[in-house]
């Protein structure tokens, strides 16, 4: 190997060094006790006279060169080089452990409540038919709740259509968790008594809404179920959530799967009823929606409606959480702001 040679598969090798570990490593293979350089100085010895004084020369030059260079490649590395001057005795980095996200609090301790009253818990799909998400429910295909603005579209409306009015067809996020009540009734038989909850899906965004929220859906279904059975249930239900002396009010109202239907309030427990801005001066502040599920939409999920009859309610969560902890913007709650997060 001449010298040439040898300073240059040195830079190249030199070029290939990450850290100071294998810095050393290539010096030593040079210029170590072994090294190829060092061998080159003791081959003088052997060689004529006359040409020992020129060898001399440039080996002790290739020397100089190498020595210069690690000197350089090594400051350049103790800027950056951390492997080699890790202290291992260091403590670890502290890291904040997880905590549940409070609109997770409030579903889980809702979701308790139900199950220490005996109801089961069922999911569903989130990517849901036409069929399940609007028309087993009892909304026609002109109901608002239909409009684009409100529902998320999987599928353009009625894309398998040319003349676009193959409504059948659409696949929909889920607006309501209410799917899932119908799916377990088509497959099993009453006595029913479940909750469904899960995340929704709405086109729509504001100080009280967000496209994605969670519900609670609730359905009792077996013989001789009566209004009375539901208020029973939701009045105990609310009375665990805000207080057994809270006043509940129930409100004659309308949804298309439900009848009679009834929005059920609490009574403002910021100003106990005397009108505030929590409750809008109403002294009330709808919590739910319920009703005994209309007969059309039992029939259509294979409920014989001569035997059985049942009750079914609706809720939001975020509106929960947001009640509980005096939260007056609900998309505080899907900003991922840890300042906000780690107040739960
Ligand atoms: C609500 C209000 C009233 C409801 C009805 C059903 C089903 F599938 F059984 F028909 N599930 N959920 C219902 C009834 C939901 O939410 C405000």
């Amino acid at each position: 190997m001449d010298y040439l040679e040898l300073r240059n598969s040195f830079l190249s090798e030199l070029h290939g060094v990450l850290n100071t570990v294998e810095l050393q490593a290539l010096r030593s293979k040079y210029t170590g006790k072994k090294g190829v350089v060092t061998q080159k100085l003791k081959a003088m010895a052997a060689a004529p006279k006359e040409e020992r004084a020129a060898l001399g020369k440039a080996v002790n030059e290739i020397k100089d060169f190498i020595e210069t260079q690690v000197k350089e490649k090594e400051t350049a590395l103790s800027k950056k080089d951390t492997r080699s001057y890790v202290d291992l005795t260091l403590p670890g980095a502290y890291i904040k452990p997880g905590g549940r996200h409070p609109v997770k609090i409030i579903l889980n301790e809702i979701i308790d409540i139900f199950v220490s009253m005996g109801f089961a818990v069922e999911d569903g799909p989130e990517v849901e038919t036409d069929y399940y998400n609007f028309e087993a429910l009892n909304i026609p295909q002109n109901h608002p709740a239909r409009d684009m603005q409100d529902t998320f579209y999987i599928k353009p409306q009625g894309a398998e259509s040319p003349s676009h009015s193959n409504v059948e067809s659409n696949i929909v996020l889920r607006t309501h968790t209410s799917p899932v009540q119908i799916r377990v009734m088509e497959k099993r038989k009453p006595p029913l008594m479940f909750i469904a909850p899960g995340k929704v899906y709405r086109c729509d965004s504001d100080i009280s809404h967000t496209p994605i929220f969670h519900q609670v859906e609730g359905l009792m279904v077996d013989e001789g179920i009566t209004f009375a059975n539901l208020k029973a249930v939701l009045e105990a239900f609310l009375h665990i959530v805000f207080g057994p002396d809270v006043p509940v009010r129930f409100r004659p109202s309308f949804f298309p799967f439900t009848e009679p239907s009834a929005e059920v309030d609490l009574c403002c427990f910021a100003c106990k009823g005397s009108g505030c801005r929590v409750c809008k001066n109403s002294g009330w502040i709808e919590i739910l929606g319920a009703g005994m599920v209309d007969p059309r939409v039992l029939n259509m999920a294979g409920i014989d409606t001569e035997v059985y009859s049942g009750f079914a309610f609706g809720l939001g969560i975020e509106r929960i959480a947001s009640l509980r902890y005096g939260i007056d913007d609900i998309r505080l709650f899907y900003e991922g702001d840890l300042r906000f997060l780690r107040q739960f």
